[in-house]
């Protein structure tokens, strides 16, 4: 008998990024546990993580190409099935233009390399303004306040949760999803040192959840009232001079402005709205401003509001206010292995809206438009009207607002195609999928989240398994020369070297660069023989701030001294950075940008109406879920069904529902059917649904989620209001009405 190898690797799943050992005996995974040398994880693992050799083994998990042939999906050879896309997709953009395709890229491509490195060259060559993706269903509003604070959408502060003394959590629940927009595995582990240094951690949800019970104090909040509670804890901050800024004080512009702007929304006058009584308010104003380091973190319950965008600029506002910005302990901006050498402060800033959507004229944002509004460009005839759709790593018709709508206009489009694992509710549409390999067969290096991380460190892996099938990069390299005109047949090798050389000559002709004015074969020459995103990683690194600058810096990273540290390298704890990180035109932090002072008025306008007394509909994660894609693996979906419907049992006694039963869930866009399931958790008033759930639609391929379908929230979810900064979709606090059928 074989005995079996180790191999290390970084969990692709979720952000935060853990470090695992595998067990390998032969082609198969024997056991995955938590890597307990790994410098970010230290051993931690969740469930899903162990499930990696499921999902490598599903049997359900697309191994060729499928070419719909009478209304059948069919497996093809490789070739075949990009001349079908050749033959099918071109002549259509040929005849109505660029436009009539869109790209709609879902949340697994931040997790990949390949989706890192090779989408930017497929949207460039499919040349459409009608590019979506799953960020405005998620951080958007983070992206477009810090672009407007900072200078740039991925500059973006975490909470520095090793070394805060008090953490303020609002619309997040980390012990179940294990943290986003902040990587850091063991999060439950992370959050309970805080309270053992003596410490403080309070959240701020309408549900009682597992991060609420491990927390000092967890305060009820109507759904969307989030922006209510911020501006008027930023209003007592001032009221009450305690206002201090700290070390960044000489690079703050706006401030008096923002002390104006904030004076009448006192908390008595937003306690209704928000639902949190206005003692309690002054009292969370003053417990952050006392503690020794804090820091003010909000996640995707309180982005996926109406004011999400203002609401992400409040807590970053009362982390600044608070002197709690870019300090120790406070909320700080991680500095991966791969970040550039910053030159001097400034640049050009942040922008939105440099064109518009046809029909709904919303500005794009980061390039892309808002996902809600793609049902409307697929439906509305006209020059530009959508008829193509390729999606990337996504499962739109379960992840995006509207979504019995939105399948509709799918089943209407003329060509779709799909790059994806699995033949879900979304890929089932289309006339080609194209497999990438399984997790386990691919190389995987963090660029966003090395980005997003409490602690800074640099880990690579290379793939667990060989196989000859294309990689992603390869794919998408293929279909990005295809698009481009370059055939079905172009040599995918041919992009590789374009953007290798691309990258290399840019480095050399960048005076800021370590690379300025080095021989182009000098460079080559060093890498190695390796190619595709491998080559483009080992340069990033090397030419990044801790980078050997090939040759240039003795003992400094390159990708094979990561290959040498299977457990990661450990960068060390956050460092200040303000003002080297800041890009704005002024070179200053802009407190008070025009589009955030706009906002003031609608905050006005909504303190002036009633809050509604209907329920309101929140989502819900489960820690052994990620959005619609793991319910086909058996160990993540066993045990009690999990898509119910919650409601506090005064709602249900109103309403004359009874647990068990199944009930109608109708909001203004349409209707499901869900178990009920009272629960005490609830705030009265507010019922939550889980999303990524409505599986066992016809021609998908996901066997064992077939048997545990559940709903599809997104049925309820509507697409005409958005937060108008960032285009997110509103997906929590939607009105419902609950009713016995
Ligand atoms: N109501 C409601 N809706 C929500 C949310 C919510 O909280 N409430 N959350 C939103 C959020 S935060 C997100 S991120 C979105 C997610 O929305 P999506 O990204 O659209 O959906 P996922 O369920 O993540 O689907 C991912 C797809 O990628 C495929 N996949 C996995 N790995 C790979 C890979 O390596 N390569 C390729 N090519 N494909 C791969 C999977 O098979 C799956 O089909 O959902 C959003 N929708
Ligand atoms: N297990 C698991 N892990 C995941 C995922 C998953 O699907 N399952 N998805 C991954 C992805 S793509 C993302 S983006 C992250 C998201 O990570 P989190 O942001 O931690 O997501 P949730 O667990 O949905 O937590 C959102 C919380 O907001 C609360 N909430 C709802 N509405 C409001 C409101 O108006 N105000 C306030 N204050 N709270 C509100 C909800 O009750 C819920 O507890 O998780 C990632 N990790
Ligand atoms: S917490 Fe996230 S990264 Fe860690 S094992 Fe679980 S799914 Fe993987
Ligand atoms: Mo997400």
């Amino acid at each position: 008998m074989k005995s079996p190898k180790t191999h290390y690797r970084t969990c692709p799943l979720c952000e935060a990024a853990c470090g695992l050992k595998l067990e390998v005996l032969g082609d198969r995974v024997s056991a995955i546990r938590g890597d307990p040398e790994d410098v970010l994880s230290r051993g931690y693992i969740c469930p899903k993580g162990s499930a990696l050799g499921e999902i490598h083994d599903d049997p359900d998990r697309l191994r060729a190409p499928l070419v719909k042939r009478d209304g059948e999906h069919v497996e093809v050879a490789w070739d075949e099935a990009f001349e079908e896309i050749e033959r099918r997709l071109l002549p259509l953009l040929e005849e109505f233009g660029r436009n009539a395709a869109a790209i709609y890229l879902g949340n697994p491509n931040v997790h990949n390399l390949a989706g890192s490195l090779y989408l930017r060259p497929v949207i460039k060559a499919a040349g459409t303004r009608n590019l979506f993706s799953a960020s405005t269903v998620d951080q958007m509003p983070r992206h477009v306040s810090s672009g407007l604070l900072f200078g740039s959408p991925d500059t973006i502060p975490v909470p520095d949760l090793d070394r805060c003394d008090y953490l303020l959590i609002l619309g997040a629940n980390p012990v179940e999803s294990n943290g986003s927009l902040c990587t850091a595995p063991d999060f439950p582990g992370r959050l309970k040192a805080i309270g053992k240094r003596g410490g403080r951690v309070v959240v701020i949800d309408p549900r009682r959840t597992r991060t609420t019970r491990i927390a000092d104090e967890h305060i009820f909040i109507r759904p969307g009232g989030d922006a209510f509670l911020l501006i008027a804890m930023i209003q007592v901050l001032f009221a009450e001079e305690r206002v201090d800024l700290g070390r960044i004080e000489e690079h703050v512009n706006g401030l008096e402005t923002i002390r104006s702007v904030s004076q009448s929304f006192t908390p008595e006058r937003v306690a209704q709205h928000c639902g949190v009584e206005a003692e309690t308010i002054r009292r969370l104003a003053r417990e952050l401003s006392r503690a020794g380091a804090g820091a003010v973190y909000g996640r995707i319950g309180v982005h996926t509001t109406a004011f999400g965008t203002f609401i992400s600029w409040a807590s970053d506002i009362l982390n600044i206010l608070t002197g709690n910005l870019d300090r120790p302990g406070g909320s700080m901006f991680p500095r991966p292995a791969h970040a550039r050498i910053q030159r001097k402060p400034g640049g050009r800033g942040f922008s939105t809206g440099r064109w518009r959507s046809r029909v709904r004229e919303l500005p794009e944002v980061r390039g892309e438009f808002p996902v809600a509004t793609m049902i409307d460009e697929m439906e509305k005839p006209g020059q530009d009207q959508v008829r193509a759709l390729i999606t990337i790593a996504g499962n739109p018709v379960l992840s995006t607002p509207n979504s019995a709508r939105l399948q509709a206009a799918i089943e209407n489009l003329d060509f779709m195609l799909s790059v994806d694992l699995y033949c879900n509710e979304t890929t089932r549409h289309a006339d080609v999928i194209l497999p990438p390999p399984s997790p386990l067969e691919r190389c995987h290096y963090d660029i966003g989240f090395s980005s997003l991380a409490v602690h800074n460190y640099a880990r690579y892996s290379p793939a667990t398994f060989e196989t000859d099938r294309p990689s992603e990069a390869r794919i998408l390299a293929r279909l990005a020369l295809l698009l481009g005109g370059q055939g079905a047949g172009a040599d995918p090798a041919s992009l590789d070297e374009m953007l290798l050389r691309g990258s290399v000559e840019g480095h050399i002709s960048n005076p800021y660069s370590p690379l300025h004015g080095r021989e182009i074969q000098d460079i080559l020459s060093q890498l190695e023989g390796r190619s595709g995103p491998e080559a483009l990683l080992d340069i990033m690194l090397r030419t990044g701030h801790r980078g050997d600058a090939f040759g240039a810096r003795e003992g400094g990273l390159s990708l094979s001294m990561l290959e040498d540290h299977p457990h990661g390298v450990d960068l060390g704890a956050l460092e200040s950075r303000i003002p080297e990180i800041l890009s704005t035109p002024s070179a200053e932090i802009e407190l008070a940008a025009p589009e955030i002072l706009g906002e003031f008025d609608r905050l006005d306008a909504e303190l002036s109406q009633r809050p509604g007394e209907g329920l309101l509909l929140i989502g819900r994660r489960h820690l052994r879920s990620n959005n619609s894609w793991l319910h086909n693996i058996p160990s993540l979906v066993s045990g009690r069904e999990r898509c119910t419907l919650q409601m506090h049992p005064d709602d249900a006694r109103q309403r004359g529902v009874e647990e068990a039963a199944s009930v109608e869930i109708r909001s203004a866009v349409g209707s499901v059917h869900a178990p009920l399931e009272l629960s005490e958790d609830l705030m009265p008033g507010v019922v939550s649904l889980p999303h990524g759930w409505g599986h066992g639609s016809p021609g998908a391929r996901l066997s064992v989620a077939a048997a545990h379908p559940g709903v599809n929230s997104n049925c309820l979810s509507d697409g005409g209001p958005l937060d108008p900064l960032s285009g997110n979709a509103i997906l929590n606090g939607i009105p419902v009405e609950v009713k016995a059928i």
